[in-house]
């Protein structure tokens, strides 16, 4: 039997490129779909930033052609690599290598960039004669691939190709990028159920052309469909319930093992939980904070955004005077937040160490030594931090909003917030 062919599309994928939780998942769900048998032909492809790291691997120049963009030739260059069995494609091209962030402080470059490679990704499978069955897009920056695909139904190469979009974060939806579409032929869509100008944004026509939208948690899948988490297309989502589905993200449990982890300075199971000990007392020596074995360590990873409900626990722990607690914050994001982040620090030293980096390494070591990992979200389509904490033993303690009711449960009776 032919395999069935899926060509994954995302903005970033660990370990080439992981900005946030994206990067996690178009990282390690290739691999999942992979294992679920010989008959799925996966195939990952992503930009080729400037930050990508590409140590240890060999890339091969696979193809290269041109897209039109108002008439001009705009060259894409295609390299190809195979990481444990996966293979995987890399875009460049001018509106890629032009913006030294995977993430542009510039809407209109991202605008430029994401519509360029999500173009770029379809013509490339043209190219190899590799017709996917199914166009796996992820979030507003690959959803002009999805409505491209729409279009293309009279072409035999794209007829009968299903598109699936997963919504990671619907309050994203590429304000900006409605030039560079008209300009590499996609013009807006026409939904009387949708708002005009989500008709005109990458986001709002992905949804409209999408076979099936998957959200990252069934909790999350019933929330966009509200006013209050569906950023005004909530009725249109409604209207296509049919269509959405809550799948709720995995980790990866061979990447995160504490037994394992090289990152800890003690490493542990669920048997052994006491070695933890050591790791609080290493971290706490390391950002001077007042060894304090019987105050629990809080700890925040996150970046640093009013999504993530920083502010929230930044200023609530200003109030909580009357017990110990001490807390680590790492992350980086919004100047504000961040500047309130060092103001706690500075209040309270010895109690607040906040680490305004991206760290992977340190990360895991505050996994595996924090007490309590603080999730106050406003809003979370699924999180990953409160999965890995489960795994590292450090209690989350969160806002019950998207994947969080669908994933943490209590350990006394395996409840999750979403039965109870
Ligand atoms: O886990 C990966 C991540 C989610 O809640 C997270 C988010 C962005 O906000 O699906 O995407």
């Amino acid at each position: 039997m032919k395999p069935l062919r899926i060509l994954f599309v995302a903005s970033e994928a660990d370990p080439f490129v992981k900005v946030g939780g994206l990067g996690d998942v178009a990282g390690s769900l290739p691999y999942a779909l992979q294992a679920l048998g010989a008959d799925l032909d996966v195939r990952l492809v992503i930009p080729f930033h400037a930050s990508t790291r590409t140590e240890g691997l060999t890339l091969v120049r696979e193809t290269v052609f041109t897209l039109l963009r108002d008439g001009r030739e705009v060259p894409a260059q295609v390299f190809y690599t195979d990481v444990k069995g996966l293979p995987v494609y890399l875009i460049s091209g001018a509106p890629v290598t032009g913006s030294l962030k995977v993430y542009d402080p510039n809407p209109l470059a991202d605008g430029e960039k994401y519509t360029f490679f999500s173009l770029a990704a379809l013509e490339m499978a043209r190219r190899l004669d590799w017709r996917p069955d199914i166009v796996h897009a992820n979030d507003w920056h690959t959803a002009a691939a999805i409505y491209q695909v729409r279009r293309m139904q009279h072409d035999p190469f794209w007829k009968g190709v299903k598109t699936v979009f997963s919504v990671h974060n619907l309050g994203y939806m590429g304000p900006e990028a409605e030039n560079a579409l008209v300009s590499y032929g996609l013009p807006p869509i026409h939904e009387p159920l949708l708002p005009e100008w989500a008709c005109r944004q990458p986001m709002g026509q992905a949804l409209w052309a999408a076979d099936e939208i998957v959200a990252v948690s069934p909790s999350y899948a019933e929330e966009i469909q509200t006013p209050e988490y569906g950023y005004g297309l909530e009725k249109y989502l409604q209207a296509q319930r049919a269509k959405v589905t809550g799948i709720v993200n995995g980790i990866d449990y061979s990447l995160w093992d504490p037994a394992r982890d090289k990152a800890l300075e003690a490493t542990f199971d669920s048997t052994s939980l006491a070695e933890r000990a050591k790791n609080k007392a290493n971290l706490q020596a390391q950002f001077a904070l007042t060894e304090m074995p019987e105050a629990p360590l809080l700890a925040m990873i996150t970046r640093f955004d009013f999504q993530k409900g920083v502010d929230i626990a930044l200023n609530s722990l200003r109030m909580v005077t009357d017990l110990s607690w001490q807390l680590i914050l790492l992350g980086t994001g919004n100047a504000a937040l961040e500047d309130a982040a060092r103001k706690l620090e500075a209040d309270f030293p010895h109690r607040i160490a906040s680490v305004i980096r991206f760290d992977a390494r340190l990360s895991r070591q505050i996994y595996g030594s924090s007490d309590i990992l603080l999730m106050p979200s406003r809003y979370e389509p699924c999180g990953l931090a409160q999965m890995i904490a489960m795994r590292y033993g450090s209690v989350p303690l969160a806002r019950a909003t998207g994947g969080l009711r669908d994933t943490i449960a209590d350990s006394r009776t395996g409840v999750l917030v979403t039965d109870a």
